[in-house]
C-alpha cells in the first residue's frame, strides 16, 4: 500500500495507461489527480510526457481535465466529454479514436492499441481471496486487468457499502472463432460473478482513498425537453395500439444521458404503465425514482451516474435497490447480441439530422468534435426501435437540428427509425427517401427553417429528375456554410 504520489511513479512517459471510469462514476480519486501532477512536473523540468488514455467512456470531468491541462494526453480512446480534452482534440494536440464502446475490449485484446503498460481501476474492496469488488461503474474494467502488464489499485471506503454483489461480470467473451452465445434473454439474467479476478503478481501498488463519486447534478427538465419526451411517450402508446410494444411493460429501455432522457423517464411516471425495465449503459437519478415507484423493476447498467441526492437514496435504500439493479461490463452492457436479442427501445440524443434521417451526433459542423458516438450505434443500429431526440434549434435558433444533408453521419439513414424534436415526431419506418423527407421537414424543422428546407427539397428534387435521394450536391452545407460566415443558418 503506497501513496498516490508513489502508485504513479510507475506510470512513464509514452505508456499505455487504461483506467476505470464511465460517466461520473468509478474514475479513480487520488491516482489521477496524482499522475497529473506528476506529469505536469516532468514537463515543467523540460521532458516531454503523455500517455495514451483508454477509459470506459467519459470519465469524471474533473480528473480528465487535470490530464488534458498538463498535456498529458498524447491519444484518447473511446469516448470523452470534457470541454479542455475537446479543446486539445479540435485545435490537433490530443489524437482522438472515437469508436462504439462495445467494440473497445474486443479492440483492446486484439491488440490495435498496442500492449496495455498499466491499468488504475478503483474498486471498492479487496475480498479475502483476492478478487476485487467493483464501485459505481464496471466500463472496461474487467478487461483492463486482464490485459495490462501492471495494475494500480485504488480502494475507495467512500462508495456506498453494500454495492457488493451488485454486479455480475462476465467471464466468457472470447475471441472469434470461439465466440460462445452470451446467454442474457431477460433483462435481470446473472451470467457472471459479482466480482473481477486479477492476477496478484500484477498489482504494483494499492491506494486507499475514501472519495465518493461527484454526483452528477440533475436539472428539471425545460419546456423543449419536456415537449420532446411528450411526443415519445404519445409513441409509446401508439405502438401499444398497433400492438407491437406490450401494453404495460413495453420493451426494455435505453435512453442516453441529459436533460432530454431524463424528460422521456419522468414522463413514464404518469403513463400507467408497471413492470418496465432498462437496459441501458448509465443510470441516472430518474430511474431510481421509476424503481422505487414500482414502474421499473429492473435495470441493467454499466454506470450509476447519480447525484449527490442519487447516492445518498442508493446508500440508504441499498437492500432494496440491490436485486433491481445489475452493473454489468460494457461489452456485455452495449453487447449487439443482447440489444437484439432483448429488443431495446433506444433513445438517444442527437446534435442534428438531415431531412433523409442521418444523424450526426458528434461533430460540430462536421469538423470539431463535441462529445463521441459512445453507446448510441450499439444500441440503435441493433435495438427494436431507434430514435433520436433533439431540439429543433440550437445557439438560440441560430442552427437547424433539420439540415438538408449532415456533415459528418454518425448513424446512417439505416440505422434511423424515429426523429423527434419538440415540434413532433417524424416516424420513419417504411418511408422512402423522399418521403422521410417530407416528414422531417413537416414533423421536425423548426418554422423558422421549413420554407428553406421545402425550397432545398424542391429544388433537388427538380434538378434530378427526383432520384431516390435527391440532393443539390454544390449546395448541401449552404445552411452550415452560412452559419460560419454569419453565425445564423438562416
Ligand atoms: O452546446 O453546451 O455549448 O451550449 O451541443 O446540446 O441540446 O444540450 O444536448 O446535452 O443532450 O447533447 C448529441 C451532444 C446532445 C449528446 C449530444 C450544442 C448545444 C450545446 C449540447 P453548449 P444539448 P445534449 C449514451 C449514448 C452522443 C453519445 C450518445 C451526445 C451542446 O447526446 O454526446 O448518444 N451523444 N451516447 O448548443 C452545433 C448543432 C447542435 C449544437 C446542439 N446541430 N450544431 N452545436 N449543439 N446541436 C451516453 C454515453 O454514451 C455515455
Amino acid at each position: 500500500m503506497v501513496s498516490a504520489d508513489d502508485a504513479v511513479k510507475f506510470i512513464h512517459p509514452g505508456d499505455t495507461v487504461a483506467i476505470s471510469g464511465f460517466a461520473s462514476a468509478g474514475t479513480p480519486k487520488d491516482t489521477i489527480p496524482a499522475l497529473a501532477a506528476r506529469i505536469g512536473q516532468v514537463r515543467a523540468a523540460g521532458t516531454d510526457f503523455a500517455i495514451n488514455l483508454l477509459t470506459g467512456a467519459s470519465v469524471s470531468t474533473d480528473t480528465e481535465r487535470l490530464l488534458a491541462e498538463v498535456d498529458g494526453i498524447a491519444l484518447r480512446m473511446p469516448y470523452q466529454s470534457e470541454p479542455t480534452a475537446r479543446g486539445r482534440i479540435n485545435s490537433g494536440t490530443m489524437d482522438y479514436v472515437d469508436i462504439h464502446l462495445s467494440h473497445v475490449a474486443q479492440q483492446v485484446w486484439l491488440g490495435y492499441y498496442g500492449k496495455v503498460d498499466i491499468a488504475i481501476v478503483e474498486v471498492s474492496g479487496i475480498t479475502e481471496s483476492g478478487e476485487l469488488i467493483p464501485s459505481a461503474s464496471v466500463g472496461n474494467n474487467k478487461t483492463w486487468l486482464d490485459v495490462a502488464e501492471k495494475v494500480i489499485l485504488e480502494v475507495n471506503s467512500g462508495i456506498p457499502s453494500h454495492i457488493e454483489g451488485m454486479h455480475d461480470i462476465y467471464y466468457g467473451t472470447a475471441l472469434p472463432p470461439n465466440r460462445k452465445p452470451i446467454m442474457i434473454t431477460k433483462v435481470d439474467d446473472r451470467i457472471g460473478q459479482p466480482t473481477f479476478r486479477v492476477d496478484p503478481d500484477k498489482v504494483v501498488a494499492v491506494v486507499r482513498t475514501h472519495s465518493p463519486d461527484a454526483g452528477s447534478p440533475v436539472t428539471a427538465p425545460d419546456a423543449v425537453s419536456q415537449a420532446i419526451a411528450d411526443h415519445v411517450l404519445d409513441f409509446f402508446a401508439h405502438e401499444v395500439k398497433a400492438g407491437r410494444l406490450p401494453a404495460d411493460t413495453l420493451l426494455p429501455l435505453q435512453a442516453g444521458i441529459g436533460n432530454v432522457a431524463n424528460a422521456v423517464l419522468g414522463g413514464l411516471d404518469h403513463g400507467g404503465y408497471r413492470g418496465l425495465s432498462c437496459y441501458t449503459e448509465v443510470i441516472q437519478d430518474g430511474m431510481l425514482h421509476l424503481i422505487k415507484e414500482g414502474i421499473v423493476t429492473h435495470a441493467s447498467t454499466t454506470a450509476l451516474a447519480l447525484s449527490d441526492a442519487g447516492f445518498e437514496d442508493l446508500q440508504a435504500n441499498i437492500d432494496f435497490y440491490h436485486s433491481r439493479i445489475i452493473l454489468r461490463p460494457q461489452e456485455i452492457s452495449n453487447h449487439p447480441e443482447v440489444v437484439r436479442r432483448l429488443g431495446l427501445i433506444a433513445m438517444n440524443g442527437m446534435l442534428e439530422a438531415d431531412i433523409y434521417g442521418n444523424v450526426n451526433s458528434t461533430h460540430i459542423m462536421g469538423t470539431k468534435i463535441m462529445n463521441g458516438i459512445g453507446g448510441s450505434g450499439d444500441f440503435a443500429r441493433n435495438g427494436f426501435v431507434s430514435i433520436f431526440l433533439s431540439p429543433s434549434t440550437a445557439r438560440g435558433g441560430a442552427i437547424s437540428a433539420i439540415v438538408p444533408m449532415v456533415p459528418h453521419v454518425d448513424h446512417t439513414e439505416h440505422d434511423v427509425q424515429v426523429i423527434v424534436t419538440e415540434q413532433g415526431l417524424a416516424d420513419l419506418r417504411s418511408l422512402s427517401p423522399r418521403k422521410r423527407a417530407r416528414a422531417m421537414i413537416d414533423k421536425c424543422a423548426h418554422p423558422d427553417y421549413r420554407d428553406a428546407l421545402d425550397d432545398y427539397f424542391l429544388r433537388a428534387q427538380a434538378a434530378t429528375g427526383a432520384g431516390q435521394t435527391p440532393h443539390l450536391l454544390g449546395e448541401t452545407f449552404a445552411f452550415h456554410q452560412r452559419y460560419l460566415e454569419t453565425g445564423s443558418m438562416k
